[in-house]
């Protein structure tokens, strides 16, 4: 018998609802949960992939340690690896003092595990160095709202997308990033023609195709911009006084500054036009409510706050905020970095929204605690934990659920970091994500579909998860693992009070204390329990004791929590980045998300489909900028920054803007033969918030000159096999210029496998990539060899089916064959012309046009499909197709009635 329960979906930050199907203990299927005000049941493609990726495959299902770095992991047990642990740490702190060890946590982990975290190093360590990836993420945004309007509280929800006249979307690309709010923008479009969609950001992104202004400004120069609007809107008397002078204060001294911002000083450092500035702040101001999503794009940057604050004093100057469809709605990237930042997870944040530096909230905190006090220096902020780590200053970190050894810019840096450590323990899920091979002692930790507890997304909306099927092997939950390990802690410490600080049995524990921690503070939420979410469903806060619901909407009566309770205006003033392009590196970097992938891939690299829009890690570049360089479309190139270079294939994108391009960041040393994006990055970060700018670097790009293609594609029988052989491949990807390994999907799962060399590589290398992909042998096999040329192509047949191919020196009718082995259809006379000198694919190529790109279906299925009887609600039903974005809707109604006009009969 299956059975369903409610969770999230543990991807991006709009928390869909998702109902978990099971079956004897083994997940079996998800849907969206109809009744989620998130969601209301549509998932994006992560979502509706996710029980593909809770299957079993690479788990990290026991306790492992490392006798030194050199060796191999070995198994271990829970009491045996965190005595271990406890003896590690307790020996650093009493020799080096609380200091010395730090924890590295993750804004995909649940509110009770951070909580958990939180009270280990300030309540029982006495250490501060508790920080997260939300550093990466968030933080930026968090001091911004903060600076500006006293908390860190997003005011708006998601209904205020459809109440909105004017949207302003900066830095922000919701059509990939958050494609379910991107649903709404695009239904609030529909139901509203007039409204105004404004899109700030230096690439024309998937979401700057339904603007109705596109602002391609240079990159870092948002303040420039939002300055520029405001001095507009103060210029042509489109700010509402009345509202800045009853709820605001310092928008004098900001007023003088922005007088000098004119739309034509932006234009000249923006890079877009004055009147497009004009423009954007007469819409602003002039179509009903506005209101702004913005995200990485701002906070990412070593100016991140004050790009936070510049577009949150448009809506102060104007008084769009506390209103339907108005307000700065600041966009969470994972799905509980909110709930982070409301235990204060931070290194310079305490429970419910305190701040360390603040003698009263640690006073507070210390007698919520039933301690003496909490430490006051604050801990060291992401970057600055792994310098220390590199100089020795912290000695001993625990990284919970984020792969710094991927995420963290500067990689070298981060690497020699982790390298230098004296212990380093890692609590996963998965065995082997590029931190792991650093790791002393590896926890294995239940994961998606498994844990139990809360999470709130970017509405301020906290949703109950359910654990569908038990943990695998011996992996624990997370709070587990830490109140393990800090009552072994405790007791070598000597510390008497470690039963009282860690009394939880259950997630539901930590959560009422973490309730309690929240009275008479913004983010109140002393009226919820967990029977209470599970009776009226998903709430957001604030939700204090007494109240029948949460808030809606914050500040609506125009009151703030500041002091004085009133807003402030923060004199922001433009900066450049802090790479500035020259001519030795006169292209700007940019990095971010494709649709379909997650992070480090940990998760989403296990689904072949996953990989059909993009299976190699590409430069997007302007074309004139590759021309000059005479680069052509799906050249291998170089690109070099000032802390070194990484090879990957260019292709041109027409909305990039020449000294411009930009990489995707999914790629690290598992996929491909680098570290990928922040092997370049930078590790300088904004002074309040000590955030990285992520975003930018300083490049040039040229020609690799690896003039020998190498590719191998293979067939699987089920994906099992193919994450084995994906494996196999992945040994494959030192020793090349340029590597890469990946999946790919239709009717087989394939294993894609590139690389490229600067001459033609010997017969024991062609056979090694054989071997390791099970292309071995000459029994089956169709070969092709021209020694002269150095090409030697391979294909194996059993049974009469491709079962793959590998191709060496040239590579031409690589795509073709990808298509055809994924498909499962090949015709042998059409092989021996994709292996034959010329290798153009042949022009009867099966004609196959993928419609739904979310579902990835093609014509040829769709009309299999009619052709067998299907309608419309049965080809969504059957293929899925028409189910995600409904872009390809017209399309699909096309192929229906084109069906129907051939063979009436079956209408
Ligand atoms: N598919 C997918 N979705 C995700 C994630 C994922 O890994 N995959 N991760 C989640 C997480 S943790 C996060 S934080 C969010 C991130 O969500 P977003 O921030 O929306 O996504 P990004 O692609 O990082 O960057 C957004 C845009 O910022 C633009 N940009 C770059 N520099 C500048 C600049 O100087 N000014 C302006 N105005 N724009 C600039 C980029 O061109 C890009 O289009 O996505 C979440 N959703
Ligand atoms: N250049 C560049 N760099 C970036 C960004 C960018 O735009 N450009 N974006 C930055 C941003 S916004 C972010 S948020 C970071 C994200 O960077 P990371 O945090 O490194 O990303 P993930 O790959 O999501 O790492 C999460 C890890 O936790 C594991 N995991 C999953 N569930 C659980 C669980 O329940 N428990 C435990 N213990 N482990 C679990 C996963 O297997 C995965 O390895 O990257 C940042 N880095
Ligand atoms: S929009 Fe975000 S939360 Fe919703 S299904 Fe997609 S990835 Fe998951
Ligand atoms: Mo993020």
């Amino acid at each position: 018998m299956s059975q369903e329960v409610k969770s999230t979906c543990c991807y991006c930050g709009v928390g869909c609802g998702v109902l978990i199907r099971s079956e004897g203990g083994v997940i079996i299927g998800v849907r969206g949960d109809p009744d989620h005000p998130a969601n209301r049941g549509r998932l994006c493609t992560k979502g509706a992939s996710l029980h593909l990726t809770a299957q079993g495959h690479g788990r990290l299902l026991h306790p492992a340690w490392r006798p030194t770095r050199e060796q191999p992991v070995q198994r271990s047990d829970w009491a045996t690896a965190l005595d271990l642990a406890a003896e590690r740490f307790a020996a650093i702190i009493r020799e080096h003092g609380p200091d010395a060890v730090a924890f590295y946590i993750s804004g995909q982990l649940l509110t009770e595990d951070y909580y958990v975290f939180n009270k280990l190093a300030k309540g029982l360590i006495g250490t501060n160095n508790v920080d997260t990836n939300s550093r990466l993420c968030m933080s930026s945004a968090v001091a911004g709202y903060k600076q500006t309007l006293g908390a860190d509280a997003p005011p708006c929800c998601y209904e205020d997308i459809a109440a909105a006249g004017t949207l302003l979307i900066a830095g922000a690309n919701p059509a990939l990033a958050h494609p379910i709010v991107f649903r709404q923008i695009e239904d609030a479009r529909a139901a509203n023609p007039a409204m105004r969609i404004i899109v700030v950001d230096p690439r024309r992104s998937e979401t700057a195709a339904i603007a109705d202004l596109h602002l391609a400004i240079r990159p870092g120069t948002d303040i420039a911009l939002f300055n520029a609007m405001l001095h507009v809107l103060i210029a042509e008397d489109r700010i509402d006084r009345d509202y800045i002078a009853a709820h605001t204060d310092g928008f004098a001294p900001l007023a003088e500054l922005v007088g000098e911002c004119t739309p034509q000083w932006a234009a000249a450092i923006c890079g877009v036009a004055a009147e497009d500035i004009v423009r954007a702040a007469r819409w602003f101001a002039g179509s009903g409510p506005a209101l702004s999503l913005y995200c990485q794009g701002l906070n990412q940057s070593a100016h991140g706050t004050h790009n936070n604050a510049a577009i949150i004093h448009l809506h102060l100057a104007t008084g769009q905020i506390g209103k339907p469809g108005a307000g700065p709605f600041s966009l969470t990237g994972q799905p509980n970095a909110m709930g982070g930042r409301e235990v204060g997870g931070l290194a310079n944040l305490l429970s419910a929204h305190r701040d360390l530096a603040n003698p009263a909230h640690r006073a507070e905190v210390a007698a919520l605690w039933g301690i003496p006090s909490v430490p006051a220096r604050p801990g060291k902020a992401a970057v600055d934990l792994f310098k220390a780590l590199a100089s020795g200053e912290i000695k001993a970190v625990w990284i919970a659920c984020t792969n710094p050894a991927q995420s963290l810019p500067n990689q070298a840096a981060v690497r020699a970091g982790l390298a230098r450590a004296e212990f380093v323990v890692l609590q996963e899920t998965f065995a082997d994500t590029d931190t792991a091979a650093y790791a002393d002692l590896l926890l294995p930790a239940t994961g998606w579909g498994e844990k139990e507890g809360t999470v709130t997304n970017s509405e301020r909306r906290i949703t109950r998860l359910r654990s569908a099927v038990p943990a695998p092997g011996e992996a624990r939950h997370d709070w587990q693992i830490v109140v393990d390990f800090g009552r072994r802690l405790g007791q070598k410490l000597g510390n008497p009070t470690v039963d009282r600080l860690f009394p939880y049995k259950t997630a539901e524990a930590i959560f009422t204390e973490h309730v309690a921690t929240t009275r008479g503070r913004d983010l109140d939420i002393g009226g919820l329990s967990y029977a209470l979410l599970e009776q009226r469903g998903p709430q957001q806060w604030p939700f204090p004791e007494g109240a029948t619901s949460g808030r809606q909407r914050l500040y609506a009566n125009g009151r703030f929590p500041t002091a004085d309770g009133r807003a402030r205006f923060v004199a922001v003033r433009h900066q450049a980045t802090v790479e500035q392009p020259d001519a030795a590196r006169p292209l700007s970097l940019l990095s971010g998300r494709l649709r379909d992938q997650w992070h480090g891939m940990s998760r989403t690299g296990l689904v072949p489909r996953l990989f059909n829009l993009d299976d190699e890690p590409c430069l997007a570049m302007n074309g004139d900028d590759m021309r000059q360089r005479q680069l052509a479309d799906g050249d291998l190139v170089r690109v070099s920054g000032a802390r070194g270079d990484i090879v990957v294939r260019v292709v041109a994108d027409a909305g990039l803007a020449a000294g411009r391009c930009w990489l995707p960041m999914h790629w690290g040393s598992r996929f491909m033969n680098s570290a990928g994006v922040n092997a370049l990055v930078g590790d300088a970060v904004d002074p309040h918030s000590q955030q990285p700018e992520l975003k930018h670097v300083a490049v040039e790009v040229a020609a690799a000159g690896l003039t020998y293609p190498l590719a191998a594609i293979r067939r699987c029988a089920d994906v099992g096999e193919a994450l084995r052989l994906l494996d196999a491949a992945r040994t494959l990807l030192p020793g090349f210029a340029y590597a890469s390994a990946g999946l790919y999907g239709r009717a087989s799962p394939l294993v894609v496998w590139r690389a490229a060399a600067a001459a033609p590589v010997g017969a024991d290398l062609l056979a090694r990539i054989d071997d390791c992909l099970g292309l071995a042998g000459d029994s089956g096999a169709i070969t092709y060899r021209d020694a002269r040329r150095g090409i030697d192509k391979k294909a194996v047949v059993d049974d009469g089916r491709l079962r793959g191919v590998r191709l060496a020196g040239e590579t031409a009718a690589l795509a073709w064959l990808r298509q055809a082995l994924a498909e499962g259809e090949l015709d042998a006379a059409l092989l021996r012309f994709a292996l034959a000198p010329l290798a153009t694919p042949p022009v009867s190529a099966p004609p196959r046009r993928i419609v739904c790109k979310c579902a990835d279906v093609s014509d040829d299925q769709i009309l299999a499909a009619t052709a067998a009887g299907a309608d419309l609600a049965g080809l969504q039903e059957s293929l899925k197709c028409g189910t995600f974005c409904g872009g390809c809707m017209p399309d699909i109604k096309r192929l229906l009635s084109e069906q129907v006009q051939q063979h009436p009969e079956a209408a």
